[in-house]
């Protein structure tokens, strides 16, 4: 049966597979947890909008995250469906300075450029932590803006358990990370727009949204308040300013009462996720590369093996970006 008439309790159990499939995600453990919102009624601009932000309400609950996937109406595999043009419901603008560096987030530079070509207009002090507003693409009739209301958006001030000047730096994240632009595919059956969310591990936060070179690349600020010889290799600057910005960022969402796994922790779930599906006779598709987190890989017991090169479906896959 085609995803359209589909009871949504045969839609949930699909999902919870295509989860379950996919090889990049180290969160899999708790994929019979996975939530179904079914907003395969919403038919214009304004009411995929509402949804998005029911979505964002539920699957936040006030920082006791839900994980949870919203379905809007599917198409037929080669058909062009509804789509949210965000890489995730919530992200951060990032402007072109007129010295060519980037206020805000580099990865969305050039979707913020599209954004303010189709009428965006940024709040009048822009910032490193400005939301965008959502893009939604309906077949036909084509993209609307909408701004997200604050209430929607849980965001966490990054504080340091040992170290005041830590708060100084000014960093904040958002609580919810919520992927938008993946399709949810099986059988002949293509949702081009179905969100969906969990919680965070910290590595994401701490390692590559504040560590990475292109994104904030906070290592050098964070080295220098530590006191650490930048221009010396051999005094691990780097390392070091990893682990507290890892410490920070932990210490910040718990206290803050916002759910997040560090990766030790998302290691040891995910091991026993891979022998319990080995027992019940299911290899894991696997992609080391993305499972091994971006620090202590090596202390990790799923460092040491590989894993299933299948890809079967339902599956969680990439689309051409809907705004180029
Ligand atoms: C990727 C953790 C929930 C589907 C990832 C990544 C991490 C992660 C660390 C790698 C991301 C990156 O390096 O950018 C978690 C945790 C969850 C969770 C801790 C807590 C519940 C979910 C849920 C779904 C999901 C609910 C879908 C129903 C995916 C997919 C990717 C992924 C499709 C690959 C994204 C891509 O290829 O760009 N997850 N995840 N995850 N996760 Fe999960
Ligand atoms: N690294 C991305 C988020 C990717 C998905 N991660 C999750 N998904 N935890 C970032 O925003 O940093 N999830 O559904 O929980």
């Amino acid at each position: 049966m085609s995803g359209k008439f589909m009871d949504a309790e045969e839609i949930r159990r699909k999902a919870r597979e295509a989860w379950r499939n996919n090889a990049r995600c180290i969160g899999r453990s708790i994929w019979e947890s996975l939530e179904l919102l079914d907003a395969r009624g919403a038919k214009s601009h304004e009411e995929v909008f509402e949804a998005c932000l029911r979505h964002l309400e539920f699957s936040t609950n006030g920082g006791r995250i839900r994980s949870a996937i919203t379905v809007f109406e599917p198409v037929a595999r080669k058909e062009r469906g509804i789509r949210i043009w965000n890489s995730q419901l919530i992200r951060y603008a990032g402007y072109r300075v007129r010295d060519g560096s980037i206020l805000g987030d580099p990865e969305q530079a050039e979707f913020t450029a599209r954004l303010m070509e189709l009428g965006w207009e940024p709040p009048a002090s822009r910032s490193r932590f400005d939301v965008l507003p959502l893009a939604i693409e309906l077949p036909g009739k084509g993209v609307k803006l909408y701004e997200i209301p604050r209430q929607y958006v849980l965001e966490v001030p990054i504080r340091h358990p040992e170290f005041e000047w830590f708060e100084k730096l000014g960093l904040r994240w958002h609580a919810l990370p919520a992927i938008s632009d993946m399709a949810f595919v099986f059988d002949d059956c293509k949702f081009t727009a179905a969100p969906f969310s969990g919680y965070y591990m910290v590595t994401e936060i701490a390692v590559r949204n504040f560590g990475d070179e292109n994104r904030y690349n906070m290592l050098p600020a964070v080295a220098e308040k530590l006191g650490l010889a930048t221009n010396e290799r051999g005094s691990f600057w780097k390392d070091r300013a990893l682990v507290e910005l890892c410490s920070a960022v932990m210490h910040s969402f718990k206290e803050a009462g916002v759910s997040m796994v560090d990766h030790h922790s998302a290691g040891q779930q995910f091991m026993k996720f891979v022998q319990k599906e080995e027992a019940n006779g299911r290899s894991v598709p696997g992609d080391w590369t993305w499972l091994v987190p971006p620090m202590a890989g090596s202390s990790m017991d799923m460092y040491f093996r590989g894993y299933d090169k299948s890809r079967p479906e339902p599956a969680f896959k990439y689309q051409k970006p809907a705004w180029k």
